[in-house]
């Protein structure tokens, strides 16, 4: 459904959609500037009621069908968002799907999330989309910066209350399992593994707001990591919470559940997209030239509309550097088997 706030039944104007206020965050990242100046912590707080009350109605695992773009970590980098979404087209003309960390590292999270709040994309959860991560990196310190000590501080409140509303997972074409970090070893306790269904209706269980422990498994969906060596199926996480996972863990999860692929962002890749454990596992990562530092490429992905034969990764992939993409001026075309593999500079801008 569109998210819109409630129509005014006075004689004063109307007052302005959240979608309209998409549309002008949209505009201003696409003039490359940031925050319009009357998006006051009034406006924002509103607009996150809404989400709230329409991400209430969701599961904590979405069901959905292809065609669809994803998009791995975005880490505050609103321009190069908006600018992919300008490219690729805007929803509802085309579908989203984000796997959480909008926030933190990068210059621009507010931007970043709120763009990424309103219908028509779907969007997760990530390990950063949680105050006990941002407040010591440098979302909640944005938040002050603009808007000041108390406010900043409220807004921060606010945002992890809605954040809490996300789902954290999605099955795409029944076939693929997409979350931001990874498997959770609970899934293989026969309460989760007696079907995809089972699965998906387990993990739907918990009510929401979610707050979860280090030790449950919507904290292993946002936070493990997938371990490329390594004989034995799970590992303690360096990262201090939740766990690493081999390929004999993706086999065995998605043999059990019946599905085909696993995608997840969460890990820095230098090339946007990494394909490992024989192709069956995806690491997405969608902030190119990350924090301002490293000189990585960003990448996409696009799922078609149906499920594939189980034998060829049925998505495409979409690679961009920053710097081509902020100077790209033209729209992609419709069909993603037409589209070049990177985002390159139109001959005529280089000199
Ligand atoms: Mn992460």
């Amino acid at each position: 459904p569109p998210l819109q706030s409630d129509s005014n039944a006075g004689n004063s104007d109307p007052p302005e959609t959240v979608a309209g206020l998409f549309s002008r965050l949209h505009n201003a990242g696409l003039q490359q500037r940031c925050l319009p100046s009357d998006f006051t912590v009034q406006l924002i707080a509103g607009a996150l009621a809404t989400a709230k009350s329409v991400l209430l109605a969701e599961p904590n695992c979405l069901q959905l069908a292809g065609p669809i773009v994803m998009f791995g970590d975005l880490h505050g980098e609103f321009h190069s968002l908006v600018k992919l979404i300008e490219v690729l087209g805007r929803p509802p003309a085309r579908s989203y799907l984000f796997l959480g960390d909008y926030v933190d590292r990068g210059p621009l999270s507010l931007e970043t999330v709120l763009r990424c709040i309103p219908r028509h994309v779907f969007v997760l959860r990530g390990n950063h989309e949680d105050r006990r991560i941002y407040r010591y990196f440098n979302f909640e310190d944005e938040l002050i910066a603009t808007f000041g000590l108390t406010a900043g501080q409220n807004l921060s409140n606010y945002f992890n209350e809605t954040f809490c509303y996300l789902p954290v997972c999605a099955v795409v074409n029944g076939e693929i399992f997409c979350c931001h970090g990874g498997l959770s070893p609970y899934f293989n306790h026969p309460r989760f593994a007696a079907s995809q269904a089972e699965l998906v209706r387990r993990i739907n269980e918990p009510s929401k707001p979610l707050h979860f422990r280090k030790s449950d498994f919507i904290a292993d969906l946002l936070w493990s990591d997938a371990l490329d060596i390594g004989v034995v199926e799970w590992m303690p996480n360096p990262r201090g919470c939740s766990y690493v996972f081999t390929k004999a863990a993706c086999f065995n999860f998605l043999r059990r559940h019946r599905l085909n692929w696993l995608i997840r962002a969460h890990m820095f890749v230098m090339n946007g997209c990494k394909f490992s454990f024989e192709g069956r596992c995806v690491t997405l990562f969608s902030a190119a030239d990350y924090a301002q530092r490293y000189r990585n490429t960003g990448a996409v992905l696009h799922i078609p509309g149906s499920a594939s034969d189980g034998t060829k990764f049925p998505g495409r992939t979409l690679r961009f550097c920053k710097k081509n993409l902020l100077q790209c001026d033209s729209r992609l075309p419709e069909n993603p088997a037409d589209w070049p593999e990177e985002i390159a500079v139109k001959k005529s801008l280089i000199r």
